[in-house]
């Protein structure tokens, strides 16, 4: 028996036990600490039914693997190439290929299509990113689940709620919100003021935690302050929430042992890090942190705290505004831009001009049709790697367990060009595990991040510890929306026709961003008056996309919904970066609908 790990970006980085003679029976490795019986559809199906690429092309020719790395070798000769690496497998020896380019003298990518707006925003009040252990959230009375999807995103935590009072902060009635005891269906992009009005009204309430605010938040009065510069009436009227919803949220947030596990959703704009901020500060207004059973959960840095080996100094480009055109050689690895980036219309355009394009990946996408170059990586059986997670501290060393023909591996395609290219100082595929194995801590079967703390912050904050809490003190926002909202301090009344939409993308359950099953519908609500399988088109000012309609019940009013990796989704979305973060701002949009006769 093997073992390894589920290579795909995922909260809950399963750990795998794989027979080399039947590896399309895989299981979860039983009594990993995250062990929940088995593994999802994804890794059940998906990913043996989806056809791999299986010869290397040029120009659409197929061509030996030899053939193909000597073009690659050619190309990458130009000056200054650019490595896009997306995030299709997470083992740490995607990046060996770093080395490559930085001795190329080439440029990589900074930012993320992910996370980075809330990794901004928590570095804000905590100075830095320590993840909560899962253990704590099985110690809490009462679970937050805010922007996240735990059943479609992160279905091994669920055992860890199970039996918990929920609440569920979404704009979707989402399943876990049907089954919750208090879903609050605010509209999107309204977080921040969210949490602030909360921290204001448990202030009112004198039911701060004023012991834990002594010792490590000196700074509280001021914040405090701050949160009664914001208008109550007007909050809720634009939030689409009332005093009873206060009332009832404050109730559950009142008890002792608390933990909010955010996700995504909260953060994919460009006042993405203010999310982050205010609830933390809203967390630390409870005095949440270091405390058994309580803490904010959000997507964790996993490579803190380790020496990284692939950590080079290069040139950066942001990933989210990638100028694909500037560069005569593009190397994408494990990734779809094409596809997954905002503005694609933009940014296939942008691709378009790059003389020597390559696609390094498993399969066939929007990305691949459009490269010169297209060499077939080996999946995550065929190669060795470790994994570490996001989502909780385990990291597990991922084993080969099968041969094949098809495709090569990053450190292999590293090592033939540097060959090729005569470069030297890359060391064995062995040593470079090894030292990310060396650098984990271990506890009986299993290895742990070197960063992992039992109860994180419970000595303050900052990367030495020590340090206070620093509240939210300020919020911008330039959104035309809050600007309207400013400007009227009321929402529109209550029977005006909607005619804007928010456009909502989450995650869902068939597809893992771009790979296997692509979602194909435009959700809208019933309000809409559209009827189920109509043809709509969907437009923003960024670009339009025609798909089918799906009538949701779950959807608010001045919602619609596509899920992320629909084809054709990224052409309505916003070439901006976040205000902070170097992130992504997919939902930064307002969208029309028309239906096609
Ligand atoms: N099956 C599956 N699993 C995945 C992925 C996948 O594609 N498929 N992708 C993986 C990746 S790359 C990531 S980053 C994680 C992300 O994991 P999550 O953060 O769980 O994923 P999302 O679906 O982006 O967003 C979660 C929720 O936020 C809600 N939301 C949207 N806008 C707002 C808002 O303004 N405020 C609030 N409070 N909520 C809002 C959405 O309705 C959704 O229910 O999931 C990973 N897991
Ligand atoms: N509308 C909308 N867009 C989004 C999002 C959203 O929520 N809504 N979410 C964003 C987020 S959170 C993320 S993380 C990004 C993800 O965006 P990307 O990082 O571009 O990921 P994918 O589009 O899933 O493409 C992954 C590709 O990696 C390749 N691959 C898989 N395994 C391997 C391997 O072992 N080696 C190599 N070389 N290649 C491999 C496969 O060919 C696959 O096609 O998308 C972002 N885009
Ligand atoms: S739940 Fe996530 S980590 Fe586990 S097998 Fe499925 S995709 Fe992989
Ligand atoms: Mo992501």
């Amino acid at each position: 028996m093997i073992q390894t790990a589920c290579p795909l970006d995922c909260w809950d980085a399963c750990a795998i036990t794989c027979d080399s003679s039947r590896p399309d029976k895989l299981v979860a490795t039983p009594g990993h600490p995250m062990y929940n019986g088995a593994l999802c559809t994804l890794l059940n199906r998906s990913i043996h039914e989806a056809p791999r690429i299986e010869k290397p092309r040029i120009d659409g020719r197929e061509v030996s693997m030899e053939e193909a790395l000597d073009a690659v070798a050619e190309a990458l000769k130009a000056k200054n190439p650019l490595l896009w690496r997306g995030s299709g497998n997470l083992g740490v020896m995607q990046s060996v290929t770093n080395l490559l380019i930085e001795r190329l003298g080439g440029t990589l990518t900074h930012g993320s299509l992910c996370d980075g707006p809330g990794q901004a925003g928590i570095r804000e009040g905590r100075g830095i990113n320590r993840q909560l252990p899962p253990e704590q959230i099985a110690k809490a009375e009462v679970v937050v689940v805010w922007g996240r999807n735990l059943p479609v995103t992160n279905v091994h935590l669920m055992p860890f709620i199970e039996g918990k009072k929920l609440v569920v902060i979404d704009p979707v009635r989402t399943k876990l919100a049907q089954r919750a005891d208090l879903h609050i269906q605010l509209k999107p992009r309204t977080d921040v003021y969210l949490a602030l009005l909360l921290a204001r009204f448990i202030t009112m309430e004198d039911t701060q935690n004023d012991a834990w605010l002594e010792e490590w938040g000196p700074d509280f009065d001021e914040f405090y302050d701050f949160t009664r510069s914001f208008r109550i009436k007007a909050l809720l009227e634009y939030m689409g929430l009332s005093l009873d919803d206060m009332g009832d949220l404050l109730t559950f947030l009142q008890q002792d042992r608390v933990v909010f596990l955010v996700g995504g959703g909260v953060q994919k704009y460009s006042i993405g890090h203010y999310a982050l901020w205010a609830i933390d500060s809203l967390a630390a207004t409870l005095g949440l942190f270091g405390r058994e059973g309580c803490g904010v959960s959000f997507l964790g840095e996993s490579r803190q705290g380790f020496k990284d080996p692939f950590a080079v100094k290069t040139p950066t480009v942001p990933m989210v505004t990638t100028p694909f055109e500037k560069f005569e050689t593009v190397l994408v690895q494990g990734g779809n831009p094409a596809a997954s980036m905002p503005a694609s219309e933009k940014v296939v355009e942008s691709l378009k001009a790059v003389k020597n394009l390559i696609y390094f990946g498993l399969y066939e996408n929007e990305t691949s049709e459009l490269a010169r170059i297209v060499i077939p990586a080996k999946n995550f059986l065929e190669k060795r790697d470790l994994r570490l997670s996001y989502g909780h501290p385990y990291v597990t060393v991922m084993n080969q367990a099968v041969e094949s023909g098809i495709g090569i591996s990053e450190y292999d395609f590293t090592a033939e060009l540097f060959r090729r290219l005569g470069l030297e100082g890359l060391r064995r595929e062995e040593e470079y595990l090894q030292e990310w194995i060396a650098q984990c801590r271990r506890e009986g079967d299993w290895l742990l991040l070197p960063d992992y703390e039992e109860l994180p912050y419970a000595e303050g904050f900052g990367e030495e510890g020590g340090d206070a809490f620093a509240f939210m003190d300020d919020f911008d926002d330039e959104f035309e929306d809050t600007r309207r909202f400013r400007k009227a301090r009321k929402l529109k009344p209550r029977d005006e026709e909607i005619t804007e939409f928010w456009l909502l993308t989450p995650k869902q359950n068939k597809s893992l961003n771009t790979q296997f099953h692509r979602p194909e519908s435009v959700h809208v609500p019933p309000t809409t008056g559209i009827e189920e399988g109509a043809q709509i088109t969907v437009r923003s000012e960024h670009g339009s996309v025609t798909l089918t309609a799906h009538i949701d019940e779950r959807l608010r009013p001045d919602c619609v919904l596509i899920p992320a990796g629909t084809r054709g989704v990224n052409r309505l979305t916003p070439p901006i970066l976040s205000e902070e973060g170097d992130g992504a701002c997919y939902q930064e949009v307002k969208v029309t609908l028309e239906s096609e006769e």
